[in-house]
């Protein structure tokens, strides 16, 4: 180690630890003890402009230990990225951009949110997956348009956590050669050693897993050993590889370093001190950085900046060249056209299941949208989520668009976030809609990332019938719409499937789940781009209705059944199809007061699923028909029979309310 760097990473051990003093909370070991890895990868290998910080070439860089933020802050600092000294010292405080962990949106640099540990690597393998995809779309010989290394950084607990487990040996399988991981070894958790619950070998079970497999014994000053092991990982091209870190967490300040204390609570003035001691800083300066520790970060970041130029020049003679795959290209990183969502794009046969239509609608957009890659977690068979005309992606074939996740719904969703962030990829992924649950928070980041990523959820309700309830979903419905930015499709035909698909493809700003069910359902005149507001009247009556039913996803059909019976004894009915709450409650109050008018509070929602959430439209003099139990096993008609979605029943309950 020379000079430059002992003192680069020095002063990212202080400003670090300083930073999160001043904000009095904040994680400051895992910055004093990986600042070597952090500086290594950046100053001898991490490809990126400073200038230009969303270069598509760049390297992409996740910090999957989210809680050590400050690190990633203090490296984007130092390298001119976009966080200034002001910003180290707002670290956490309201309006920064600087907040606890690091939020994609909200900081330049920061390629995804991260923080809820191991979701981090499953976004690094999305990433990795688009670059191997896109580079095989899309490179010549002489022309390495897509070409860039995907570098992420875990401590003990991101490779304890299953999701990491999940995805990095779907990595190794596919011999993702440009991952690289970083483990930074300490051995220290909350709780205090690891050794009271994770007592594997990592590196054996990575080999198992088809990766390359380093250590570098002494991660706390082996900058070369890092370095080398880094430039090996690279030269390894049929596998993803992790290096493992062995560090000292808390290093360079005695009273705290090899202790979990220092892992989330600041280290405090008199601890501070002694680090800037240990370190050979001035103890007078505050939030120091070394002329030349700055300097050398520049000079890095303008050997970088070239890197762009070349590739910038690169792409020029390529447009010259293949002038095809360079329009591809730019449309890759484009919104499909809206014109392509026509006629055409909502017809239909006639009836039949909306897992169905949802199959043919990806088939059709398998035309229409070349970016367009995803799969299931080994359920395509009954998801319809295969693209026909496409190949599979795999080691051998990057080319392939539709993707076999294996049985790994967890990773299945980090690494749809990581692939739509990559950015050139228009994801989706696919499950039984009860298993929503296992992707859930995959959900959740993608909503807080406003990503429009899809996710095609089939068996959505006590249709799946004789599976049982450990295959029935219940609460799902209402557990996805409790997520802010969320969209939660539930189509009652064809047509408002394609509307689901037509709107995650164009306006979405969030995660569009369609709930699709396995049984039949018919196809309605009434339904189509009308669905695109969120709610609609199907069935109406002369003047203001006595009585609106509500429905969603297959009950629809029931609504539409009572609809006959009650306006045939003389009843004023109207019937709402509601495919996406969400979006009805985006919609202007007049548009809303005109399908669901404030004169008529007799109403009634029906959902085979849990009724939780539906009584912001039932109102206080509503009624709801849905299901506030786990279902039974049995053929599904008996089930909907003995739970109550029949048209008696419901004409029953709709009597009752209006002679109440
Ligand atoms: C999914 C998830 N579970 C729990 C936590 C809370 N948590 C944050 S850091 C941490 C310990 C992480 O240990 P390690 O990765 O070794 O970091 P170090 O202590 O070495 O900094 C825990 C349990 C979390 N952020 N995410
Ligand atoms: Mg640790």
């Amino acid at each position: 180690m020379n000079s430059i760097d002992n003192l680069s990473i020095n002063t990212i051990r202080v400003l670090s630890a300083e930073a999160i003093n001043k904000s009095n909370s904040g994680h400051p070991g895992l910055p004093m003890g990986a600042a070597p890895i952090a500086h290594t990868l950046f100053s001898r290998h991490y490809k990126m402009n400073p200038a230009d910080i969303k270069w598509d070439n760049r390297d992409r860089f996740v910090l999957s230990a989210g809680h050590g933020s400050m690190l990633l802050y203090t490296m984007l600092h130092l390298y001119g990225m976009g966080v200034s000294m002001d910003d180290i010292k707002n670290f956490r405080q309201w309006q920064s951009i600087t907040p606890g962990h690091p939020e994609y949106g909200m900081t330049p640099g920061v390629e995804t949110s991260t923080g809820p540990l191991g979701m981090g690597v499953a976004n690094a393998v999305g990433m990795a997956m688009a670059e191997a995809h896109l580079a095989k779309i899309f490179n010549r010989p002489g022309f390495p348009v897509v070409d860039h290394y995907t570098y992420v950084l875990t401590g003990d607990g991101c490779l304890m956590e299953g999701i990491s487990g999940e995805a990095c040996s779907l990595a190794g399988t596919l011999k993702l050669g440009k991952l690289i991981l970083l483990y930074d070894k300490n051995n220290i958790t909350i709780e205090g050693d690891i050794d009271t619950a994770f007592t594997e070998d990592v590196g054996k079970r990575y080999e198992a897993y088809g990766w390359h497999v380093q250590h570098v014994e002494d991660g706390n000053t082996d900058v070369d050993g890092i370095d080398k092991a880094i430039a090996e990982a690279k030269k390894v091209t049929d596998k993803p590889s992790i290096i493992i870190c062995h560090t000292t967490i808390g290093y360079g300040c005695a009273p705290v370093a090899g202790t979990a204390g220092c892992h989330g609570s600041p280290i405090g003035e008199a601890n501070l001190k002694i680090l800037k001691e240990t370190l050979g800083f001035d103890t007078e300066k505050t939030f120091y950085v070394p002329e030349e520790v700055y300097a050398a970060a520049k000079a890095e970041g303008d050997k970088n900046a070239e890197a762009e130029k070349e590739w910038c020049e690169m792409f020029a003679k390529y447009e010259k060249e293949y002038p095809e795959l360079a329009e591809l290209y730019k449309a890759y990183k484009a919104k499909p056209s809206e014109e392509i969502f026509n006629d055409d794009f909502y017809s239909f046969g006639g009836a039949m299941a909306t897992r169905e239509s949802s199959g043919k609608v990806l088939n059709k957009l398998s035309k229409l949208v070349p970016n367009l890659m995803g799969g299931s977690a080994d359920l395509a068979p009954s998801n319809k989520s295969t693209m026909d005309d496409r190949p599979y992606f795999s080691a051998d074939c990057y080319e392939g668009s539709n993707i076999h996740f294996g049985i790994r719904e967890f990773a299945m969703s980090g690494i749809a976030n990581g692939m739509y962030l990559h950015g050139g990829i228009t994801p989706y992924v696919a499950t039984f809609f009860v298993f929503s649950d296992y992707l859930k928070h995959g959900i959740r980041l993608s909503a807080l990332m406003e990503l429009p990523v899809m996710y095609v959820l089939t068996h959505d309700s006590i249709g799946v019938g004789e599976d049982g309830p450990t295959h029935e979903p219940i609460e799902q419905l209402a557990a996805i719409r409790s997520i802010p930015g969320a969209y939660m499709w539930r189509p009652a035909d064809s047509k408002e499937t394609a509307a689901a698909y037509e709107f995650a493809l164009t306006k979405a700003d969030g995660p569009v789940c369609m709930a699709l069910s396995r049984q039949k359902l018919p196809l309605y005149e009434e339904t189509g781009k009308a669905a695109l507001k969120g709610a609609y009247v199907m069935k109406d009556c002369e003047g203001t209705p006595e009585i609106i039913l509500m429905g969603t996803g297959s009950e629809v059909e029931l609504c539409v059944k009572a609809y006959d019976e009650l306006t045939k004894a003389g009843r004023k009915v109207r019937v709402v199809s509601v495919p996406c709450m969400e979006l009805f409650d985006k919609q202007c109050d007049c548009y809303k007061e005109s399908v669901l008018p404030n004169a008529c509070r007799k109403r009634i929602a029906v959902e085979a699923g849990s009724s939780f959430g539906w009584q912001k439209y039932t109102g206080l003099d509503g009624d709801t028909l849905c299901i506030d139990h786990f279902g039974a096993s049995a053929p599904a008609g008996v089930l909907f029979k003995e739970f109550g979605f029949t048209v008696e029943n419901l004409v029953a309950k709709a009597e009752a309310l209006l002679n109440k």
